[in-house]
């Protein structure tokens, strides 16, 4: 019974994707965008597909699909959040040009399947990074985690778990987050709802909003929660408010679910920024933690990332574990084998981890550096408003406050590319473009309301 009205809620929500799509019980669709006669050989017979709407460009990465076509010179892409060196050009860290080289060198290493869960050591070593060497979590055997694609690889299979095995439906995701969350939920077949965070006077967190909306979640409620460095906003709760928030959530029996895409970006360090996860594993109860080595591995391209699901006994763990497998099988049936060995011979050893904290640490810091140039320069034009949260935000973004119009005729008139809700990527800045963007962003203001 439970199965059956799964899958019925979830072809209800994907008829809501298919335009004018009705599916019925046993899965049969008819719709007036997708043409059912039978393929056929002949010319010219119309394409089956002939109805088919052509699709929006996604509000990311669509953005760097826009910026591939510009020809101009001065083009800058500031839309996805991938680190650039100074001279604009993408990283590959050492540690990750070293540990390649080993793996490549050593012959013993096959090309066989990984397990449905991935890499064994990847997963114990990413479980470590991100809940501390001596977690009572760890040492307990209370933790399940599985290798996963990326950061939205991990949410996506937690989210399917979720659909099928939790008995509360609903998740509440930030105002405003990254925007394939809602997206990734809903798919699953969870509702998803919003919760204030963002306050756009203060340019800060809305601390009391938020407080309030979970306040009024219905008990066990799903909240998204990014352990970091806060996609688009780059605002953050102090440790203060990560504490109110944690007892709210457990008074309330809320589930919390960690999306953790920029560990190490934030602050540069990679324990201070796992500090809000720690404190909800501290407390014994159930967490949900989605990690990605794409940003600071540099690794976006491998697919690389974990999700681990923090549990109150060893016992449920592995039954856990095991529901797990049967999400991933029918998905992708088990990871890439690459990315996850690039990681483990960073991980495992003390010579290259602490070289990788360094590199990491240089990434954070020139992107610090990027704010403070920013600021200045807007300051040394005189460009009318506070901008001020442009050294205060967290992370690889910053959430500027130009609205669609000023962003539009930043790219028509300047080249320069964002996402349409005025959020820049300081990590494709050089100290080379921060006058043009300047510029641009002095031009937007004081010409576009
Ligand atoms: N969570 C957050 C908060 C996030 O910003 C991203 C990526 C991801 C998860 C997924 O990353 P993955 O590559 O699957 O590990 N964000 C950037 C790239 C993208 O949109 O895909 C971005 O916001 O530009």
């Amino acid at each position: 019974m439970k199965s059956c009205l799964t899958s019925d809620r979830r072809l209800s929500i994907l008829s809501g994707h298919l335009t004018t799509a009705t599916i019925d019980k046993e899965g049969n669709s008819s719709s007036s965008s997708i043409c059912f006669s039978p393929t056929s050989s002949s010319a010219s017979d119309s394409s089956v597909f002939a109805n088919l709407p052509r699709a929006p460009e996604d509000p990311i990465l669509g953005v760097t699909v826009a910026y591939n076509k510009d020809p101009s010179p001065v083009k800058l892409n500031l839309g996805v959040g991938a680190y650039r060196t100074e001279e604009g050009k993408p990283l590959v860290l050492n540690v990750v040009r070293q540990a390649e080289k080993l793996l490549v060198n050593d012959r013993s290493r096959v090309k066989e399947y990984l397990p449905i869960v991935g890499l064994a050591d990847f997963n114990k070593l990413s479980a470590k990074l991100i809940l501390g060497a001596d977690s009572p979590a760890i040492l307990g055997n209370l933790v399940t985690t599985v290798q996963c694609l990326s950061g939205t690889g991990s949410l996506r299979v937690g989210a399917e778990f979720l659909a099928r095995h939790y008995y509360q439906r609903t998740i509440y995701i930030p105002n405003p987050t990254w925007g394939n969350h809602g997206k990734i939920f809903t798919l699953a077949g969870l509702t998803v709802k919003t919760y204030r965070y963002y306050d756009p006077v203060t340019r800060g967190l809305n601390i009391q909003g938020l407080l309030e909306d979970l306040g009024s979640a219905p008990s066990g409620a799903i909240v998204l929660l990014h352990a970091c460095a806060h996609n688009p906003t780059g605002v953050d709760p102090t440790l203060e408010q990560w504490e109110q928030i944690r007892r709210l959530m457990r008074s309330k029996r809320l589930l919390p679910f960690f999306d953790s895409a920029y560990q190490g970006f934030a602050s540069g360090s990679l324990d201070e920024d796992a500090k809000s996860v720690r404190m909800f594993v501290a407390d014994g109860g159930e967490c949900f933690i989605a990690q990605s080595y794409a940003k600071n591995m540099g690794l976006y391209g491998e697919r690389v990332g974990a999700l681990s699901i923090v549990c109150k006994t060893a016992d449920v763990a592995t039954r856990v574990e095991s529901q797990l497998k049967l999400v991933i099988r029918p998905m992708y049936s088990n990871p890439p084998i690459h990315g996850a060995s690039i990681v483990s011979t960073i991980l495992k050893d003390r010579n290259l981890y602490q070289e990788w904290t360094l590199e990491l640490k240089a990434m954070a810091d020139r992107i610090i550096t990027m704010r403070k140039q920013l600021f200045d320069a807007l300051r040394a034009r005189g460009t009318p408003g506070d901008w001020s949260h442009i050294i205060k935000q967290i992370g690889m973004f910053t959430f500027t406050g130009l609205n669609t119009k000023q962003v539009a005729f930043m790219t028509r008139e300047y080249h320069i590319y964002m996402t349409s809700d005025g959020r820049i990527s300081m990590a494709g800045l050089s100290s080379r473009t921060v006058p043009h963007l300047a510029d641009a962003i002095h031009a937007a203001v004081t010409t576009v309301v």
